[in-house]
Order: C-alpha cells, then sequence, then structure tokens
C-alpha cells in the first residue's frame, strides 16, 4: 500500500517522512523511481510516495519531480551541487541588529542565492529589543522598492511575529542567515511546545565549513513548513559571471542599457548610467555598494 508524504529530515540512508501528520521513520530499499537526477536522490522537502512495512516503519517508492532546489556546491568540489533542500518556495534571510551585528552584504548574497534558486525572498531583521538604528528603514524602504517584505522582529518581546507567520503560512520556508541571529528561537516561537535548543553553535570544520549538511523541516500550526539550517553560513555563488550579476539587481534594470560601455561593469567606467542613478538617489547607495563588493568577490 503506498501512501504519500513529505521527507522532513534527512541522515544518511534513513529519513523521517510527514504523512497526514503522522511521522514515519523511513529508508530506501529496492528499487526507488526518480523523476530528477541528482547528486541528492533524496532531499529534505521531496514529496515522496512510501510503502508501509508491518512494524509502522516505511519504504520509499518513488521521489517525485522538484519544483525547486536549493543548493550549495558539495564538499570539495565546486561544480557538484548539493541539495539542500527541495520544493521550498520562500527564503527568509534571517539577520540581527546585534549580537551579531548586521551584516547586510550576507542578506545580499542569500537575495541572490533566493533567485538562483528560484524562492522568494523575505527579509527578517531580528533582535530589534536590543537596538533600532535608523538605516533599518533605509533598508526597508530600498528593498520594499524591489518588492522585498522587510521585517523588524523580536523573538523576545514578540515584536513583528504575527506579520512574520502570516508571510510563512503555507509556504515552505527555509531559513538563513548568520549562527547566533535567532534563527532557532524564531522556530521556537513560531511551534509552541517544540522546545529547540537556542544558542546553539552548529559545528564548523575547520575551514568554516559546516560538516553536516542537515536541513529539519517543521509543521506550521497554520500550515506550511519551516526550515532551519544550521551551517548555510558559506554562501557560494558559484554559478554567477562578474558580467550577470547586476541582471540580480531589479532596480538596475532599465539603466543597464544606457550605460555608455556595452558590458560596463558600473564601477569605474565614465558615462554608467547606474552610477549616475546612485548618485541621484533613485538606487539606493547600500544595494550599489553590495554589488561592488560581491563583483569584486566573484
Ligand atoms: N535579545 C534577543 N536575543 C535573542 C532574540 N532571538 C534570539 N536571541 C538569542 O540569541 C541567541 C542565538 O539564538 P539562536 O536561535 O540559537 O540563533 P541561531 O544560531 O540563528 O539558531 C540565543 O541566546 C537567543 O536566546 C531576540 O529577538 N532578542
Ligand atoms: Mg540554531
Ligand atoms: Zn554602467
Amino acid at each position: 500500500m503506498a501512501d504519500d508524504g513529505i521527507v522532513i529530515c534527512a541522515h544518511g540512508k534513513s529519513f523521517i517522512i510527514r504523512s497526514h501528520g503522522r511521522n514515519i521513520s523511513c529508508e530506501i530499499r529496492g528499487r526507488v523511481k526518480f523523476k530528477c537526477a541528482s547528486i541528492t536522490p533524496v532531499a529534505v522537502g521531496d514529496n515522496v510516495l512510501i510503502s508501509l512495512n508491518a512494524d509502522g516503519t516505511g519504504s520509499i517508492e518513488q521521489v517525485e519531480e522538484r519544483r525547486t532546489m536549493f543548493f550549495r556546491a558539495a564538499k570539495g568540489s565546486e561544480s557538484k551541487k548539493q541539495v539542500i533542500a527541495a520544493n521550498l518556495d520562500q527564503l527568509a534571510v534571517m539577520a540581527s541588529v546585534k549580537n551579531p551585528p548586521l551584516k547586510i552584504g550576507l542578506v545580499e548574497r542569500f537575495l541572490i542565492a533566493a533567485a538562483i534558486g528560484g524562492l522568494s525572498p523575505v527579509i527578517l531583521i531580528n533582535k530589534v529589543d536590543l537596538d533600532k538604528p535608523a538605516l533599518l528603514e533605509e533598508f526597508k524602504q530600498g528593498y520594499g522598492r524591489i518588492g522585498i517584505p522587510t521585517f523588524f522582529v523580536s523573538c523576545l518581546s514578540d515584536e513583528g511575529l504575527k506579520a512574520v507567520r502570516e508571510s510563512l503560512k503555507g509556504h515552505r520556508t527555509i531559513l538563513a542567515g548568520h549562527s547566533g541571529v535567532g534563527k532557532t528561537a524564531l522556530i521556537n516561537r513560531l511551534i509552541p511546545g517544540l522546545n529547540l535548543k537556542e544558542g546553539e553553535v552548529s559545528e564548523y570544520s575547520d575551514r568554516g565549513i559546516h560538516t553536516t549538511s542537515s536541513v529539519e523541516l517543521f509543521e506550521l500550526p497554520e500550515g506550511g513548513f519551516v526550515a532551519d539550517s544550521p551551517g548555510l553560513k558559506v554562501m557560494g555563488l558559484w554559478e554567477v559571471e562578474k558580467s550577470q550579476l547586476a541582471g540580480y539587481f531589479p532596480e538596475m534594470q532599465g539603466f543597464i542599457e544606457q550605460c555608455r560601455f556595452v558590458g560596463c561593469s558600473h564601477t569605474h567606467e565614465p558615462d554608467c548610467a547606474i552610477k549616475q542613478a546612485v548618485g541621484k538617489g533613485v538606487i539606493p547607495r547600500f544595494r550599489y555598494q553590495s554589488y561592488v563588493t560581491i563583483l569584486n568577490s566573484l
């Protein structure tokens, strides 16, 4: 007898499948039909068909085609992509105003990763109980202009949590952000009774790359799922060519063709329409600075 479900947790060849409100421990046995060729044949978020065994466990029989994939380069190989999670539709980029300090450059990198992965982004700025610097409004306005909602949140005072719940409802959202910004705390606030351990610094290898790739999906009371992403600290944008980067900045479209030089990098060239738009305040300066920083890192 086959049943449908969603992979919510993966550990090597063992998986936990959420199927109609139940968690079922499953393995891959026998011949599995994969509708997607990938170095990660079964990933968290995959829609699967399982057969149930007499002892209450199950076997994955079929993995459905993925609508979206969120990946990073597999260890030791920049060219091979490891699927972190499948079928997600939203990326919540989380940062904190303090402890750790706000790094807008990392937020920008995740926004590009979201665009590559086909996920719609939202930005969560946590720990606003500690500080609310004026530049937060500048960010919110800048992102608002390109249709990215920004929420100011405190997991301590519950500020902004209602709006966050609303924006996560019915979606499958992955949380990304620097360790310590409050991803686990947020999941605990969203799902009462879950009580995940907060303040746990995930293990990093000596090269600063996370050693495990575990992502877990949690079902939200309002419907939908949220995933934590421990160790998503290093975000490789290995797919992006320098010449394509401006294409990931929606507010720059329409100006690129007006630059004097075709292939303008918008840095040192004269008569650059992008730099002029930044000068006039049409393109937020912080966005242009992020563009230059990321360009130099590619
Ligand atoms: N002041 C304050 N502290 C917070 C807030 N959210 C989380 N923290 C604390 O920040 C630390 C790291 O949180 P955690 O959720 O483990 O971060 P993660 O690494 O992103 O999962 C913990 O000690 C939390 O209690 C917040 O909104 N305000
Ligand atoms: Mg955590
Ligand atoms: Zn230019």
